[in-house]
């Protein structure tokens, strides 16, 4: 679905709290102009919950539940339940949750709903941070980033949050970015063909977070496409295809490139590059994408079922 082609009406309303150049906001508009008004979302803490403003104003133009912050997955089971009890089938169920929401603090929950195989849509907008109370690390953060509870850069990678998803064999997995919002509608209107659990995982350049200009989102999103540093994928019962960019670098058709192609214009990774370049930070963060690309390879061609 080519972009002009989307509907016009905007479920989320201008005005709300968002940072200018959200990613979230924009993501949200996408999603919601794919999910329509028959929507319920569920929203743990998270900026979103900051977004959706206060009361008794509200930038939503659907129903929308403020939940405590690991309850996004179990408080969408919830919600499931009592509208099938009323005969309401047809409402999509929609979990929107952070990474630290998604990776860290609801993981439990996440997993329950889906072994459960609650028929719902879990979305996490990953922007590598506890973004709404400061910008603290979550499992999700890259290695090397700063953030103020890595100050010096992250010594941990990042969590395979689509290996544990997989894993719960779902009918439906995707990764999606910002900077591609026709891919991100077509995955949510798939998802939402499909009965079951479904997880779509956002890529979420965040400004204030990232220290990047806050006119540069998008731009930072396509970087992360084309550099290799997040790939775009869906796993449909079991069979990963690759979507984009990302099929090009599978492919390769394109080469990856550089890791400093994607992480240059980001404050968060500047202690890499001063006061001297830390050439052994900076060669292992390319050779954990590296690593990436090998396992995506090997899924793909089937020699592991792991992703
Ligand atoms: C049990 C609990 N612990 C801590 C908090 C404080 N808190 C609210 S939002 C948040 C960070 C959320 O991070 P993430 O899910 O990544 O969403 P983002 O803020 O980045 O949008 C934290 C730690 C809380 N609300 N509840
Ligand atoms: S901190 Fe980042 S994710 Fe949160 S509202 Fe601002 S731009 Fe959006
Ligand atoms: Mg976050």
């Amino acid at each position: 679905m080519a972009i002009k082609d989307m509907p016009r009406e905007e479920l989320l309303l201008p005005g709300n709290a968002a940072c200018p150049g959200c990613p979230a906001s924009v993501a949200l508009r996408v999603i919601l102009k794919a999910l329509g008004e028959n929507t319920v979302l569920t929203i743990p803490a998270c900026c979103t919950a900051v977004i959706q403003s206060l009361y008794p104003k509200t930038s939503f133009k659907i129903p929308v539940l403020n939940m405590a912050f690991e309850t996004a997955a179990v408080s969408a089971s919830g919600i499931k339940a009592g509208l099938r009890m009323q005969g309401k089938d047809d409402v999509n169920v929609v979990a929107w949750a952070g990474d630290g929401g998604t990776y860290d603090i609801g993981l439990q929950a996440l997993s329950g709903a889906l072994e459960r195989g609650t028929d719902f849509i879990y979305i996490c907008y990953n922007n590598e941070m506890y973004s709404n109370t400061g910008v603290q690390r979550s499992g999700a953060t890259p290695y090397g980033a700063s953030t103020t509870t890595s100050w010096s850069g992250k010594t941990e990678h990042r969590k395979d949050l689509m290996g544990i998803v997989r894993a719960h064999n779902i009918p439906y997995a995707a990764t999606a970015c910002v900077a591609y919002p026709e891919d991100l509608y077509n995955k949510v209107k798939k998802a939402m063909s499909m009965r079951g659990p479904k997880f779509i995982e956002i890529l979420a350049p965040c400004p204030p977070g990232w220290h990047f200009d806050m006119s540069k989102t998008i731009e930072v999103g396509r970087n992360a496409v084309q550099a290799g540093a997040w790939a775009l994928y869906e796993v449909e019962n079991g069979k990963t295809t690759f979507n984009g960019p990302s099929k090009a670098i599978l492919e390769k058709k394109v080469p990856l490139k550089p890791i400093e192609d994607w992480i240059r214009d980001q404050g968060r990774f500047k202690q890499l590059f001063k006061p001297k370049r830390d050439e052994a930070r900076i060669a292992e963060l390319q050779a954990q994408m590296e690593r990436d690309w090998d396992k995506y390879r090997r899924i793909v061609a089937g020699e592991c079922a792991e992703l």
